[in-house]
C-alpha cells in the first residue's frame, strides 16, 4: 500500500524558517524587487516609444536587471513572460514559435524569480497594462487584488491551515460568478524549491510561524487575457485584542514588494481596510526599496514613486482631511525653503 502524507517531517523541518532563513528571504525578496521594478519601468517604457519587445527577449532584459543585484545566481524557474492571450495559459512558458511582441494594447502577465545567495527563493508575479486598459480588465484585476489583500490581512488561530483559509482570496471572484483553477499558495524554499512541501493552501496541516507561502489568486480569459498577482507572505504572530482559550493567532508579513499597477484598480471596489492594506503597503515598498534603486536608476525610482501613490478613499472623509493637512505642511515647508 502506498500511502502519502502532506505533512513530512523532514519538508516540514524545512519549510519553517530559522531567523537566519527569515533574514536571508527578505533580503534576497528587497533585491529581486529592485530588480523587478527597473525591469518593469524599463519595459513600460520601451512600449511606449515603440521599441519592440517580446515576451522572451524582455525575459533576458529582465535577468541583466536581476544580475546587477549582488546575490543572484540564477532564475529560480523559467519566467511565465505572457502578453494578451498567452496570459490565459496558466503554466504558459513562451518558446520562439509562441513569442510575441509586448504592445499597449493588452495585458502583460510576468510570473518570475531567481536564486538569491543571501539565502532566497524569490517568486513574485504582477499584471500590468502599459496603455489604457479594458474595463474587463480593470475588473478583474481589482476582484483578484481584494482576494489577495483578503488573505494577506487574515488573522487565523492556531490548528488554521491553508485550505481552511483559501475562499478569502477566492470570495471576490466567486461573487462574480469567477474563479481560477489553480492553488492559491504554495511553500517557497529559502534558495532551495520553487515549489515547497507541507504548507499552502491546498492542505489543512496548520500553519505555523515562519512559513513562506505565495498568495497568488489569478483570473483568466481563454484567448484573451490572465491576470495573477503574486505575493510571497510569512506567516506571524498577530497581535489581537483578546487571546481565547491562551490561543496563538497568526497572519501573514508580505514579502514581495513590487507595486501594483495603478491603472488597473477600480478603487471604488474596494473596502477602505483594502485600500489602507494598499496604502501601508505602497508605503513600505518606497521605504524598503526605494534606497535600492533611488541612485543607481533615478528614473525607475520616479516611475516607482508614481505607481505607489497613497489612495485616498471618497467614503473617508478623514484622511481626505489627513492628507488635506499633509500636503498643507508641504506646501508650507515648500514655501519656507523658497
Ligand atoms: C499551536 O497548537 C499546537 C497544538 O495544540 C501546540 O502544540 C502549539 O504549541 C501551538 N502553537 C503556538 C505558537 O501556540
Ligand atoms: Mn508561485
Amino acid at each position: 500500500i502506498k500511502q502519502y502524507s502532506e505533512d513530512i517531517p523532514i519538508q516540514r523541518i524545512k519549510a519553517i524558517k530559522n531567523e537566519h532563513e527569515v533574514n536571508g528571504m527578505k533580503e534576497g525578496y528587497l533585491q529581486d524587487a529592485a530588480a523587478k521594478i527597473q525591469f518593469l519601468h524599463w519595459i513600460q517604457n520601451e512600449v511606449k516609444s515603440g521599441r519592440t519587445v517580446t515576451e522572451l527577449s524582455g525575459d533576458i532584459k529582465l535577468r541583466e536587471f536581476r544580475e546587477k543585484q549582488p546575490d543572484f545566481v540564477m532564475p529560480s524557474f523559467g519566467s511565465i513572460s505572457a502578453f494578451g492571450p498567452n496570459g490565459a495559459v496558466i503554466h504558459y512558458k513562451s518558446t520562439e514559435e509562441t513569442d510575441v511582441a509586448i504592445t499597449d494594447k493588452d495585458l502583460y502577465l510576468l510570473d518570475s524569480g531567481g536564486q538569491y545567495k543571501c539565502g532566497a527563493t524569490t517568486d513574485t508575479t504582477r499584471t500590468m497594462h502599459f496603455g489604457t486598459p479594458a474595463d474587463r480588465h480593470k475588473e478583474a484585476y481589482t476582484r483578484v487584488l481584494m482576494g489577495s489583500i483578503d488573505l494577506s490581512l487574515c488573522i487565523f488561530i492556531n490548528g488554521t491551515g491553508g485550505k481552511h483559509i483559501d475562499a478569502l482570496p477566492r470570495q471576490h471572484l466567486w461573487n462574480n460568478g469567477w474563479n481560477y483553477n489553480h492553488g492559491t499558495g504554495h511553500g517557497i524554499g529559502a534558495m532551495l524549491n520553487v515549489h515547497e512541501g507541507s504548507f499552502n493552501t491546498r492542505t489543512t496541516v496548520p500553519l505555523v510561524a515562519n512559513v513562506f507561502m505565495s498568495d497568488e489568486p489569478g483570473y483568466y480569459e481563454d484567448n484573451d487575457y490572465g491576470v495573477r498577482l503574486e505575493t510571497v507572505v510569512m506567516v506571524v504572530e498577530a497581535e489581537t485584542k483578546y487571546n481565547f482559550g491562551d490561543a496563538t493567532f497568526f497572519t501573514f508579513e508580505e514579502v514581495s514588494f513590487v507595486p501594483f499597477d495603478p491603472k488597473l484598480i477600480k478603487y471604488e471596489l474596494m473596502s477602505e481596510r483594502q485600500i489602507e492594506w494598499l496604502n501601508d503597503y505602497n508605503i513600505k515598498i518606497r521605504e524598503k526599496v526605494g534606497p535600492r534603486i533611488k541612485d543607481v536608476n533615478p528614473e525607475a525610482y520616479e516611475w516607482m514613486l508614481g505607481q505607489t501613490e497613497q489612495v485616498v478613499s471618497d467614503s473617508d472623509s478623514q484622511r481626505v482631511v489627513y492628507s488635506g493637512v499633509i500636503l498643507a505642511v508641504q506646501m508650507f515647508c515648500v514655501i519656507m525653503m523658497v
